[in-house]
């Protein structure tokens, strides 16, 4: 049986054999996996850790932190900030974006994390995870300003998501697919466990909080009612309906066996794009799911081409399996 390959072994081979990424942002990308190897170990630790419940803080999103927010977030600033090899780095849970501080030699990349999505779920011991994204420094940037964070999707580098579940997975893409590995525990290392995912082109499953059904506008609304009517409706089959209200869990869900994620905007906040950021969940998700033959849009147009203009900006998602994707977007496009 031909031995496990590790994360760095995989990593190496895009490196040297493929040209495809630096070897400064494969250092980048083992030094942010083994702090998810850490989360991971917090989170599992759970009520004996004493790391449950809130922290009695709220972060620029206007969300009570939990203990776990900030632990992963500090977790991801503490291994990321001595490297060399990041310029910057942004956070949900961080008001502006976090230059590295002088004492430290500054690289030629910029992070930016979710550093644990779903958090609200982790006292009922659901599935949570952290999102990162990568982007370059704009060229000739010498000191790191928070608009160089604002950089359309297409431009991110790498992007991945741990998710700490009944075992804890991490799926990267650097563009060239997408690989998901197993974190082997009594080793410490990520094992690849699955390459070149791909998510089917259609499906019978979606994702949506339908608590929010009144809000909805009016594409939403008609494709979810198609969904609903079954057999006996326009779209002729039934359908089966998954909410976890953890982002990573339910895209998740999607890598490995198809769906559809959407999280519209709504009347509830009309000033608001919708309710995830295009940064940190929106733009990293997309690259997975669009290197897994997958598509995601904003209802509008590719998440991936927005121009992004604030570091905590939200947007529409609908994500997934390429043919629901095109067809709840086309509702759009026809309204
Ligand atoms: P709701 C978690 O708070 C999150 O940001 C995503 O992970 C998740 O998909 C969504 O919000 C859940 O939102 O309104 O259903 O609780």
């Amino acid at each position: 049986m031909s031995s496990p390959v590790s994360l760095t072994q995989y990593l190496i081979l895009k490196q040297r054999e493929k040209g495809l990424i630096p070897g400064e942002l494969r250092l980048l990308i083992e030094v942010v996996t083994r702090a998810c190897k850490r989360i991971s170990i917090a989170v599992s630790k759970g009520a004996l850790g004493g790391v449950l419940g809130d922290n009695g803080t709220e972060n620029i999103q206007g969300e009570s932190q939990r203990k776990l927010d900030v632990i992963a977030n500090e977790t991801l600033l503490e291994a990321n900030e001595w490297g060399g090899h990041l310029a910057a780095m942004a956070s949900e849970e961080m008001d502006h974006s976090y230059t590295i501080p002088n004492r430290y030699p500054k690289g030629e990349f910029l992070l930016l994390f979710d550093p644990l999505d779903g958090s609200s779920n982790i006292d009922a011991n659901i599935s949570v995870g952290t999102i990162f994204s990568v982007l370059h420094l704009p060229e000739g940037a010498t000191e790191p300003r928070e608009e160089d964070f604002l950089q359309a999707g297409v431009h991110q580098l790498a992007a991945g998501y741990a998710i700490y579940g009944p075992s804890s997975q991490l799926v990267l893409t650097v563009g060239d697919g997408v690989a998901c590995f197993t974190l082997d525990r009594e080793a410490g290392s990520w094992t690849l466990t699955e390459d070149q995912l791909r998510i089917p082109e259609t499906t019978r499953e979606y994702a949506i909080n339908a608590s929010n059904q009144r809000h909805w506008e009016p594409p939403v609304h008609r494709y979810i009612g198609e969904l609903l009517a079954g057999a006996d409706g326009p779209r002729g089959a039934n359908f089966n309906m998954r909410w976890v209200a953890s982002m990573v869990a339910d895209v998740h869900r999607i890598m490995t066996r198809g769906g559809i994620f959407m999280y519209p905007r709504d009347a509830r906040t009309p000033d608001r794009l919708g309710k995830l950021r295009l940064l940190y969940e929106a733009n990293p998700m997309a690259f997975i799911v669009e290197q897994a033959g997958g598509a995601a849009t904003n209802g509008h147009q590719r998440i991936m081409e927005i121009e992004p203009q604030a570091l905590h900006e939200r947007v529409a998602v609908f994500l997934g399996s390429k043919e629901e994707v095109e067809r709840v977007t086309s509702y759009h496009r026809d309204a």
